[in-house]
């Protein structure tokens, strides 16, 4: 006999997701994703000046907050063919790079790492042996057994001291907990150690963006960082060298602990590399601007429809008519009026909220589509289009990867094993590699600019009569994001933001066809329904934020809903 689970919240991400999933004999056969929060900024944007619409937008979220400013500015200076300096360029991708460097840390780490390791486990773990065995995965200098000893003092103090706060819930001594206790141990003491860094690197967004979450230097037309190497108020030299050490250091987190981290976690639990692939359709944009049009980039991007990567078309720039014109959003299972599937530029948002319906409509979500079909974003789909755009660095640390997993895992373990719950991360990883030498070429094309002598940031924007359209893509941390505008005579007149947990959470669309969450659930086997440590396994891997999904206002200000808060 079937039963239903239900997870409402779903917890270590941002925003508000219920997960739903029909389990018959050990395993889901139906699931649903379903947004149940709702708040608003795309119509708050209606008549303003497109000049500000990115500090609004950036409001979407406080945890990708630098990447709808971005995508923002992009899409009105693609409405008015406004070139940008170079070194507004190389400023906004070293923001890009480091930020996404901070959010892949704190994902792996923080919000998802406690699902396949055990911290109860962790206690019994020997010091000496794991140290050892921390030695025997990486030369990382910070697995010795005074820091891994003091590391588990740190978690039995906890757990002495009776509060056990955000880890007192934890599906600890689960049946599909499968780590050794060193293994545990290590992953705790990394999990205290990423707390330091995802810190480190997001202070090269501070100091370039002014302040974190949410920067303050962007302008359509460039950013508002003066550049001058002899004055101390401006971005001098001194700043910028100080940001090279913070990019050297978290060098070898990246590379000793990160990556030799989730290859152990895909050698240990190799199973999950057959589990969770859901939909594979696979969109990712270009993204590191290398010249002031967004005709070339440091890192490529592109469509790969069902999985199959010899189908792989490349988007090649910010002007791509193959990218503007595949993207559309339905609303046949959300809580808007009607039922139509529309090019964002085409669509009006009208909310109508009718209560969870299994076949009818169930989430606040809309449902993207790409070429007519519903499409996986995240490092995932960006690794798998750069892989298979024939990107160097991507094939080096993806076979780094691939190759590191087989050898712990004692079998050979290829490409199609990405197709996964684990795979996800293990994409994530890889992109972070990438992210972390992008940040250092663009710190130097940066220093070598200046050096040129060239210290313009800016252009400023005019905005002729009539109406202008825009879209402004960015491959974000959780995957692809766009932006689209209408402007009349110098005002919004429609603003659309297709997010990437739009992508993936979405309901079915106009046709039925499960979002990317609902679909990579179906076949998941589930130990206990009691506990369903599995769904939270392949739901985390996506990295969800509901925040950036759900993002309209009800512009008549209609009473939706109410709720008692305690
Ligand atoms: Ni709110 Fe975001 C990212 C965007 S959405 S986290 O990355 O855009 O999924
Ligand atoms: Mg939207």
């Amino acid at each position: 006999m079937s039963e239903r689970i239900v997870i409402d919240p779903v917890t270590r991400i941002e925003g508000h997701l219920r997960i739903e999933c029909e389990v018959d004999q050990g395993k889901v056969v139906k699931a649903w994703s379903s947004g149940t929060m709702w708040r608003g900024i795309e119509l708050i944007l209606k008549d303003r000046d497109p000049r500000e619409a990115w500090i609004y937008t950036q409001r979407i979220c406080g945890v990708c907050t630098t990447v709808h400013a971005i995508a923002s500015v992009r899409a009105v200076e693609n409405a008015l063919a406004l070139e940008i300096p170079l070194n507004a360029q190389y400023i906004r991708n070293m923001l890009i790079t480091a930020h996404g460097i901070f959010d892949h840390i704190v994902h792996f780490y923080h919000l998802s790492a406690l699902d396949w390791v055990d911290l109860v486990s962790a206690l019994k773990g020997d010091p000496r042996a794991t140290a050892a065995l921390g030695q025997k995965l990486s030369g990382w200098h910070r697995n010795s057994y005074e820091e891994i000893k003091a590391s588990q003092e740190k978690l039995q103090a906890l757990v002495d001291s009776g509060q056990l706060g955000i880890y007192g819930s934890g599906y600890w001594g689960h049946q599909a907990m499968k780590l050794a206790p060193e293994v545990n141990l290590l992953a705790a003491t990394h999990y205290l150690q990423a707390l330091e860094y995802q810190r480190s690197i997001n202070q090269v967004v501070a100091i370039l963006g002014s302040k974190t979450p949410h920067i303050q230097n962007l302008a359509v037309g460039g950013v508002s960082n003066p550049i001058n190497p002899n004055s101390q108020s401006t971005l001098t030299m001194e700043r910028l060298f100080y940001i090279k050490t913070l990019i050297d250091e978290i060098g070898a987190f990246i590379h000793d602990v990160y990556m030799k981290d989730v290859a152990a976690v895909g050698a240990f639990y190799a199973d999950w590399t057959g589990i969770g692939a859901g939909v594979t359709s696979y969109l990712a944009v270009p993204d590191l601007p290398m010249n002031s049009t967004g005709t070339t980039f440091d890192l490529p991007g592109g469509y790969i429809p069902d999985g199959d990567i010899s189908k792989f078309q490349e988007i090649k720039s910010f002007q791509d008519t193959f990218f503007r014109d595949g993207v559309k959003e339905g609303i046949k299972h959300s809580y808007y009026d009607g039922d139509w599937t529309k090019h964002p530029w085409e669509e009006e948002t009208v909310p109508k909220f009718t209560g969870f319906q299994d076949d009818g409509k169930y989430s606040w979500v809309k449902s993207p589509t790409f070429q007519g079909k519903p499409a996986q974003v995240g490092p995932l789909a960006n690794v798998l289009c750069m892989y298979a755009a024939g990107h160097e660095p991507t094939k080096k640390y993806a076979t780094a990867m691939l190759n590191a997993v087989s050898s712990l895992a004692g079998t050979k373990v290829g490409l199609g094993a990405l197709h996964s719950t684990i795979g996800r991360h293990a994409a994530r990883a890889i992109r972070c590699a990438l992210l972390h030498d992008a940040l250092g070429r663009q710190w130097q094309l940066l220093i070598d600019n200046i050096g040129r002598g060239d210290y313009a940031t800016f252009n400023p924007p005019t905005f002729p009569k009539g109406e202008q359209r825009g879209f402004g893509f960015h491959e974000a941390p959780r995957g692809t994001l766009s932006h689209w505008v209408v402007i009349q005579d110098g005002k919004i007149k429609n603003y659309q933001c297709v997010v990437p947990s739009t992508w993936n959470a979405g309901p079915r669309n106009g046709d039925d066809a499960m979002g990317p969450y609902e679909a990579s659930l179906v076949g998941t086997p589930i130990a206990d329904p009691k506990k369903p440590l599995e769904v939270l396994r392949t739901i985390h891997s996506f990295d969800p934020c509901l925040a950036c999904a759900i993002h309209l206002v009800d512009g008549d200000r209609q009473e939706i809903s109410r709720v008692k808060v305690l």
